[in-house]
C-alpha cells in the first residue's frame, strides 16, 4: 500500500485507515481508492475489527478526487475506468465506519466522508462540492447525500457555488456528529468507535443495515426491513447474553455469535 496506512486495535476491535498523499492534501487518484476499497474489504472480513476509523491529516481529509489525473479524460475514458464500482464497494461496507474529518472535506473527499456512517469533525474541518468551479459537478453522490443531509436550499447553494461549508454550520444542519478541537478530533473518532466496537457486533451491522435502508425505500418497506433485521438478532447469542446480563445485573460479554 503506498497511498494508505493502516493501524489495527488503535482501540479494542477498532482499525484505523490513513489516507496518506499530504503533498496533494490526499486527492483521492485511482491508485489510493483501489488501496482504500482493498483495505476496508479486508477489514470487513477480519474478525478482530468491528468498526473502521477513516481519517486523513490536520490540514485535508481529502481535498476531492485528483484533478490532475482526470483533466485529460473523455466519458469514455471516465466510463472505462469504472470508479463507481470502487466507490460502490465501498458503500456496501458492513461494519459501521465513522471518518475523522480535518480541514478540507471536498468533492470526493467530502462524497466519502458522508459515504462513511458517522463524521467526527475538527473545528477547522471545511466541507464542499467545488466540482462546478473546475467545469464539472459532484459525481459520486454529492447531490444526494449533500441534499438528504443538509436539504435542498443549502445543498443546492452548495453544489452551484461551490462554497465551504464550516464545522460549525456542518454540525448546526446534522452533517457531522460532533465538532471539537483538532488535536483531539481522532481521539474524539476513537472513543466513538470503541463504544460502538463494545456493542454486540452482529445487532450493529444488522442496525447499520437498517439505518441505511431509510435512504433506500419508503416507510412501509423500511419498517418490514427492520422488523426482519430485529428478528434476526434474536437468532443470535448475543441477544441472549445481553438480556441476561441486564436480568442478572451484570456486564454482558458479547462475542459476536
Ligand atoms: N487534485 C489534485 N491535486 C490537488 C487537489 C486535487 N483535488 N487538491 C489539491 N491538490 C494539490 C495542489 O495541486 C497542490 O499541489 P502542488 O501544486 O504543490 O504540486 C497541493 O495539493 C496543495 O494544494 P494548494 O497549493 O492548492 O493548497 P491551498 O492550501 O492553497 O488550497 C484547496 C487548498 C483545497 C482550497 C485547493 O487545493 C483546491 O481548491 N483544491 C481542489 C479542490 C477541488 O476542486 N476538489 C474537487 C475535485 S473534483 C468519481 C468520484 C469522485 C469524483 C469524481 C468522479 N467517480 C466515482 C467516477 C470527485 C471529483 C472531485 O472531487
Amino acid at each position: 500500500m503506498e497511498h494508505i496506512l493502516l493501524e489495527k486495535q488503535v482501540r479494542p476491535h477498532v482499525s484505523l485507515i490513513r489516507l496518506n498523499r499530504p503533498q496533494q492534501l490526499n486527492a483521492l487518484n485511482l491508485q489510493l481508492m483501489s488501496e482504500l476499497r482493498d483495505t476496508i474489504q479486508e477489514l470487513d472480513q477480519d474478525q478482530d475489527t468491528h468498526v473502521i476509523v477513516v481519517t486523513g491529516d490536520e490540514k485535508a481529509f481529502a481535498a476531492g478526487a485528483d484533478i490532475k489525473q482526470m483533466e485529460g479524460k473523455s466519458s469514455v475514458d471516465m466510463l472505462k475506468i469504472d470508479q463507481f464500482n470502487t466507490w460502490d464497494q465501498i458503500r456496501k461496507t458492513k461494519k459501521p465506519i465513522i471518518a475523522a474529518v480535518s480541514g478540507f472535506a471536498l468533492g470526493g473527499g467530502c462524497e466519502l466522508a458522508m459515504t462513511c456512517d458517522m463524521i467526527i469533525a475538527s473545528e477547522s474541518a471545511k466541507f464542499g462540492q467545488p466540482e462546478i468551479k473546475i467545469g464539472t459537478m459532484p459525481g459520486a453522490g454529492g447531490t444526494q447525500r449533500l441534499t438528504r443531509a443538509l436539504g435542498k436550499a443549502k445543498a443546492m447553494e452548495l453544489v452551484l457555488t461551490g462554497d465551504f461549508l464550516s464545522a460549525e454550520e456542518a454540525l448546526s444542519r446534522g452533517l457531522v456528529n460532533k465538532i471539537v478541537p483538532v488535536e483531539i478530533y481522532l481521539e474524539e473518532a476513537f472513543e466513538l468507535a470503541a463504544r460502538i466496537a463494545a456493542m454486540p457486533p452482529i445487532s450493529v451491522q444488522l442496525a447499520k443495515e437498517s439505518v441505511n435502508q431509510a435512504f433506500e425505500v419508503g416507510l412501509s418497506q423500511g419498517l418490514v426491513f427492520e422488523r426482519k433485521n430485529f428478528y434476526l438478532t434474536f437468532s443470535t447469542e448475543d441477544q441472549k447474553e445481553g438480556m441476561n446480563a441486564f436480568i442478572e445485573k451484570r456486564k454482558p460479554n458479547f462475542r459476536g455469535k
